[in-house]
């Protein structure tokens, strides 16, 4: 069922235990809503416990730290910022069928829960800021924290093309009640581990250029990881790298999965639908931000990548 804000509001209000999902290779946008939306539901003398099947990057200990989970039996399980089932990861299974409330910002989205609430906004963390104020919750300073960690990293700290006058309004009162937002923006965006830049190293030198140099690919192996002492968890910013060379439209991040198969991310610059290269692949995403899932071939995934890439190059000349 699709739902609005009024009644996800109402959803909230009506149960007493909650249980909070995040996505695989948890993002600043689906920990921050989560832990925001976990911070609403306490303040609203609920009780709430959260999960995800990954490690979460001690990146996020600002809000990780100070979070005690309740102990909860029969939960109303709700997932932010998970478009598909898939995207639960290793607890798909056990879960996937059990979640009652979606709360999401992907027009992807499977409308796989029982109560769907889908904004097509720049992050999850838009939609829980709204949610707070229709629940009438007051926003202390770890909540805005949470929300402002969403808002910057999904919109590349406000520099992507999903950055709306809404964006800025949002953070704007962020920062009239006060936000930490030199500290995250810190963390998030000017601090690099040493692993992470050895990876960082190793990942570039595997650059190739496609389509007259409009396309940029990157492959990251489970090599490199353990060569550099690095992880998923915290090579989220390599994605970003391919589309930040000159002239290039579209960037694409190849990354092997422990279990040997591949995914990519792609990224691309206006005018060019990463969502809609991906969902040739039977992905899905954003306009400008993108991804999907390979086999286990490499060469034959990167084959329909690039043929993918393609039509959608083609398209716009
Ligand atoms: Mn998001």
């Amino acid at each position: 069922m699709v739902i609005d804000r009024k009644e996800c509001a109402k959803l909230l209000r009506e149960n007493g235990e909650f249980l909070v999902l995040s996505h695989e290779h948890p993002d600043g946008d689906t920990l921050g809503s989560a832990f925001a939306l976990c911070e609403i539901l306490r303040l609203m003398g609920k009780k709430r416990a959260f999960l995800c099947c990954d490690k979460i990057s001690a990146d996020f200990s600002y809000m990780t730290d100070g979070f005690t989970p309740d102990e909860v039996k029969n939960p109303f399980i709700i997932a932010v910022d998970v478009a598909d089932v898939k995207l639960l990861g290793s607890i798909a299974d056990e879960y996937g069928k059990k979640v009652d409330l979606s709360i999401d910002h992907h027009l992807s989205n499977t409308y796989y829960a029982k109560n769907n609430f889908v904004e097509d906004r720049a992050a999850a963390c838009e939609i829980i800021y709204e949610l707070a104020a229709e629940l009438g919750v007051e926003k202390n300073r770890y909540m805005r924290n949470c929300i402002y960690t969403g808002l910057s990293t999904d919109t590349g700290c406000f520099r992507y093309q999903n950055v709306t006058p809404s964006v800025f309004r949002v953070a704007a009162s962020l920062a009239e009640d006060g936000v930490d937002n030199v500290k995250i923006n810190k963390i998030m965006f000017e601090t690099k581990t040493k692993s992470f830049l050895r990876l960082e190293m190793i990942a570039r030198e595997t650059l190739e250029y496609y389509f007259d140099g409009k396309c940029a690919v990157i492959t990251i192996t489970q090599d490199m990881f353990r060569k550099s002492g690095s992880g998923e968890d915290e090579c989220y910013p390599i994605t970003a790298l391919p589309r930040q060379i000159e002239g290039v439209l579209v960037g694409a991040v190849i990354k092997e999965q422990k279990d040997g198969s591949f995914k990519v991310s792609v990224r691309t610059e206006d005018g060019i639908d990463a969502s809609e290269i991906c969902k040739r692949l039977n992905g899905g995403g954003h306009k400008g931000a993108a991804g999907a899932n390979f086999g286990n071939d490499y060469n034959e995934g990167k084959k329909l990548l690039l043929e993918s890439i393609k039509i959608s190059l083609d398209g716009i000349e």
